[in-house]
């Protein structure tokens, strides 16, 4: 039992009294750490080009082999793209209500979480996690939480105001999705516009996503968990066994670029991994955006992959951590109004720490809410 006592957990007071969990509360190596249940689909839904969200599937990818050398940055000029704001729960919240009504009622009983599926990864890759502190918004109602993140007003400006250097290159990857996927099985990409490359699958709109919304388990709790897919492999049945992550990184070209890449395949395994995506395809890219070479990974197999090396990360260090991270925010939240609303702030290197939010906080963060509208 990793969970902290509560001698423990009154001990880990931060210097600003608030309650606080820190990565060595959950370090035990030797435990067993909580299993993950082989999630389920739930329900899926699109989000149309004008970002309306329709439980349909006509945002659907289905998986091509892109060309070879594709360039990345073509039609740039030509991308639809959304403004930065803030992953809100609602979508997911609708196609929660959606399940509920078409589904039969015991699926979706006794859930402890409900999250977007990045919320997720964020939460169970802190203890690797270098550089990016996080906040999120908890939200505890009838035994269950509710993840959101929570981006500052200046963070939200920082992210609308990317270089076009770095801008471009989240580009890269939509264009390689673009190149990979088509909107029928086994159909070929035909160029629709003058001057498209062959294979082009058509502008990037990122309003457009697919999104699959699974059940799971994390040791006791039951989660709820949504996220965008980008493609399927063949036909689409339903089960997650088809689906395709498809991801961009820069050319390997030493040592140095290796130990970065193989910090970054955590990141890779722990979405896929929280979705039940078994396969990432992997376009090596020049800094130009030119794809030089593919690589496929089996989701299960990207652990061993890293395993006994100096900059190694271990999936059950994660699971242990989340298991932790879970006791720690039920046993502060559990008794408290369903109207308080809980800010956890993530520090790297160090862990989390809980506090309420005033009432003035939780006025902005329904104002936010309005003002954004589904995300
Ligand atoms: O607007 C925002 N700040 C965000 C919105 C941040 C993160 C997610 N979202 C939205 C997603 O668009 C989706 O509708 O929340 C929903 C759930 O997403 P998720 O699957 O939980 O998100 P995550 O696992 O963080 O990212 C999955 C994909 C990304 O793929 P890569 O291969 O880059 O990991 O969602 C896309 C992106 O394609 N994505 C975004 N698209 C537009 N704006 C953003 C963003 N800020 N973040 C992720
Ligand atoms: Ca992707």
């Amino acid at each position: 039992d990793c969970r902290p006592t509560a001698k423990a957990r009154k001990r880990s007071r931060s210097p600003t009294g608030n309650p606080h969990l820190a990565f060595s509360a959950s370090a035990s190596l030797t435990e067993k750490p909580p299993a993950f249940q082989q999630p389920t689909q739930l329900i899926s839904f699109s989000y149309t080009p004008e970002r309306v969200l329709e439980f349909t599937d006509s945002a659907l990818r289905y998986f091509v082999d892109p060309p070879r050398n594709a360039q990345l940055s073509h039609a740039y000029d030509r991308w639809e793209r959304r403004p930065e704001g803030r992953a809100r729960i609602d979508g997911l919240l609708c196609a929660l209500s959606a399940a509920r009504a078409k589904r039969h009622p015991a699926l979706l009983a006794g859930f402890g979480v409900v999250a977007w599926r990045g919320v997720i990864t964020r939460i169970l890759t802190a203890p690797y996690e270098e550089r990016e502190g996080w906040d999120l918004n908890v939200m505890y109602v009838d035994g269950v939480l509710y993840f959101e993140e929570h981006l500052s007003e200046a963070r939200l400006r920082e992210k609308n105001d990317i270089e076009p250097r770095h801008r471009i290159q989240t580009y890269f990857g939509y264009a390689f999705e673009s190149y990979c996927t088509s909107d029928s099985p086994g159909a070929t990409n035909v160029p629709q516009t003058p001057g498209d490359p062959p294979g082009w699958g058509g502008d990037v709109n990122t309003n457009v996503q697919w999104c699959s919304v699974v059940r799971t388990k994390l040791g006791d709790t039951r989660m709820v968990i949504g996220g965008e897919v980008d493609c399927v492999r063949g036909k689409y049945t339903g089960a997650t066994d088809t689906f395709v992550e498809l991801k961009t990184s820069l050319v390997i070209r030493g040592p140095h670029d290796e130990v970065k890449f193989e910090k970054k395949l955590l990141k890779f395994y722990m979405q896929s991994f929280l979705l039940g995506v078994p396969e990432i395809l992997v376009g090596f890219r020049t800094p130009a955006g030119q794809v030089t070479t593919t690589q496929v990974f089996k989701t299960v197999e990207i652990p061993r992959l890293v395993r006994g090396k100096p900059h190694a990360w271990d999936p059950a260090v994660c699971l242990r951590w989340g298991g932790a991270f879970l006791d720690f925010l039920q046993a502060h939240v559990k008794g408290r109004p369903a109207t308080d609303v809980w800010r956890v702030r993530f520090t790297p290197g160090t862990g989390v720490e809980l506090r309420v939010l005033d009432a003035a906080e939780v006025k902005d963060v329904v104002a936010e809410e309005e003002r954004v509208g589904f995300l």
